[in-house]
């Protein structure tokens, strides 16, 4: 994989990977469903509404960003659902990507603390540029996990955005890409 100039594994990314892994629920709990979700923003307006979303059942219209596996219950072993960007073949009007993971909400409110063994990586080819295990979330419904944003070369960068939000995955989608502190 190539390096950022300044040979930062964090920057230069071509193509990343975000993977989230979880344990199936019990017999007889509510089985648990987490979701990547993935919102791209313009750079007239990074910080705004979405330019389009990708998530289990909405894909990338240039086919850049795709979700490769996607579960519902966890059951399995390893990777449970993962999303691929390929960023460096997204127009040049994006400036921003950020990566989330929402926790379907049934009955009551299900949170990271309540589901078993849940954990994202984050992968620049073989290289991993993070790793959580939500336990600093463990509160919320869902928490944005990457975000990407060209540098002033128009190269992308990574920074790890671990931020849990009260909000199921609708909401969630409509939030993850505001301006934080
Ligand atoms: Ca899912």
């Amino acid at each position: 994989m190539s390096k950022g100039s300044d040979g930062n594994l964090n920057k230069g990314l071509e193509k990343v990977q975000v993977a989230v892994k979880w344990d199936p629920s019990p017999f007889g709990e509510p089985t648990c469903d987490l979701d990547i979700v993935a919102g791209t923003y313009s750079a007239e307006d990074p910080y705004g509404d979405p330019v389009y979303l990708v998530h289990f059942d909405s894909r990338s219209p240039d086919g850049t960003i795709t979700l490769t596996r996607d579960s519902r219950n966890g059951i399995g072993f390893g990777v449970d659902e993962a999303m691929t960007l390929e960023l460096y073949r997204m127009a040049p009007g994006f400036a921003r990507v950020v990566v989330g993971v929402a926790i379907q909400q049934g009955e009551g409110r299900r949170t990271f603390g309540g589901v078993r063994n849940s954990a994202v990586q984050i992968l620049n080819g073989p290289a991993e540029l993070a790793r959580d295990d939500f336990e600093s979330v463990s509160g919320a419904l869902a928490a944005t996990v990457a975000e990407f944003r060209r540098d002033a070369d128009g190269a992308w960068e990574f920074r790890k955005t671990l931020r849990g939000y009260d909000a199921d995955p609708n909401a969630f989608a409509r939030l993850m890409g505001e301006r934080t502190p």
